[in-house]
């Protein structure tokens, strides 16, 4: 397969983040970082059956989910997106549910934390994020959808047809495309054939944004920007951010059959929370103290989510069965009387 130069990024660049919300971002990453870690240990005791983990994409989601307004605006995640829950204040308690297999989705309120069910269709939450935003505005609200997805997902019909939707009829929504280089074992270079996803924006009549990813207030200004312009009337804004999996794509996966570790060493210094330090020692946002202090209540709210996620307890199984139709259903009512006999 041909491998093509992308074209030159249009770089979306920011100057340091004011002092107080630097802090508050900075603890959200270092959160997000731990409970990613006790998250992968829990998959490993057995607790989990299965996690992804969002290590190296933590400025990429906090950055972005931090830019909109919690009371109006609407998250549209796949499966990935955890730091963005822990932003918009999900019940982290129940978001992490699904990794225990608890409930599908989630045991959070979606409607209350504007944080969809998760999504693990590649793709499949763009459309849904574009139908809400079309929605808001019939309402007469002002409420933007910011939907998610990786570079895998960019290729699928679905992102296509949704981006193109939102494009025809202006439709209030802040695409964000975070491209961690990889989709499952699939690297950017067989995946996107033009080299960037963002210049995919002017065929649908939308500015392409590309911002460094791990850039934390890169990624806030620029979806600071889009949220503002799309709320007012302005249209929909695509935002690709240039990031890393620094894990593999979940606890199944082995890197090793596919990408070369000193890659993986590489990052290393791209480390967003690492960057998010340095430039707020830059900046004098933050201090020795502030760092310590931030570490011990980070470790702490991390442990408490772990801690709470392991001893909740299972909903009751029929639960399967209950929320499926509104009217009860008679091969649903059968393979109810089939499971109940299994489990008895
Ligand atoms: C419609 C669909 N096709 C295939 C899959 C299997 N699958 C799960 S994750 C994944 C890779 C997605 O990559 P990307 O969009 O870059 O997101 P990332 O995992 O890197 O966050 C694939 C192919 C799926 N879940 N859904
Ligand atoms: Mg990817």
């Amino acid at each position: 397969m041909p491998t093509r130069e992308p074209p030159a990024p249009r770089l979306h660049r920011a100057g340091p983040l004011p002092a107080d919300l630097a802090r508050r971002l900075y603890r959200l990453m270092l959160t997000a970082r731990m409970l990613d870690t006790e998250a992968i240990a829990l998959q490993r005791q057995g607790v989990f059956p299965a996690y992804v983990s969002l290590r190296g994409q933590e400025a990429a989601q906090v950055g972005s989910a931090a830019a909109m307004d919690p009371e109006r605006d609407f998250a549209f995640p796949t499966y990935r997106e955890m730091a963005v829950a822990l932003t918009l204040g999900v019940d982290m308690v129940g978001y992490l549910a699904s990794h225990r297999a608890l409930w599908h989705g989630g045991l959070y309120n979606p409607l209350t934390s504007r944080f969809a069910p998760i999504n693990a269709v590649v793709g499949g939450p763009v459309p849904h994020a574009v139908g809400w935003a079309l929605g808001e505005r019939l309402a007469g609200r002002t409420g933007v959808a910011v939907s998610y997805f990786g570079d895998g997902a960019s290729s699928e019909g679905d992102v296509h047809e949704a981006m193109n939707l939102a494009g025809v009829l202006n439709a209030p929504v802040v695409f964000v495309c975070q491209n961690n280089r990889w989709a499952l074992s699939v690297p950017n270079e067989r995946q996107i054939a033009g080299g960037s996803v963002a210049a995919r924006a002017a065929g649908y009549g939308m500015p392409g944004v590309t911002v460094d990813g791990d850039d934390l207030a890169a990624v806030h200004e620029a979806t600071r920007t889009a949220l503002e312009r799309a709320r007012a009337g302005g249209g929909p804004t695509l935002i690709e951010a240039l990031t890393y999996r620094a894990n593999p794509h979940s606890t199944s996966d082995d890197t090793s059959r596919y990408r070369d570790p000193a890659e993986e060493r590489a990052w290393a210094d791209r480390d967003p929370l690492l960057r998010a330090r340095a430039a707020m020692e830059a900046s004098g946002a933050a201090d020795a103290a502030f760092f310590a202090a931030a570490e011990a209540e980070c470790r702490a709210a991390a442990e408490r989510i772990r801690d709470g996620v392991s001893a909740a307890p299972e909903p009751p199984g029929t639960d399967l069965f209950d929320h499926v139709f509104r009217e009860p259903a008679p091969h649903l009512a059968a393979q109810r009387r089939v499971w109940e006999e299994e489990v008895r």
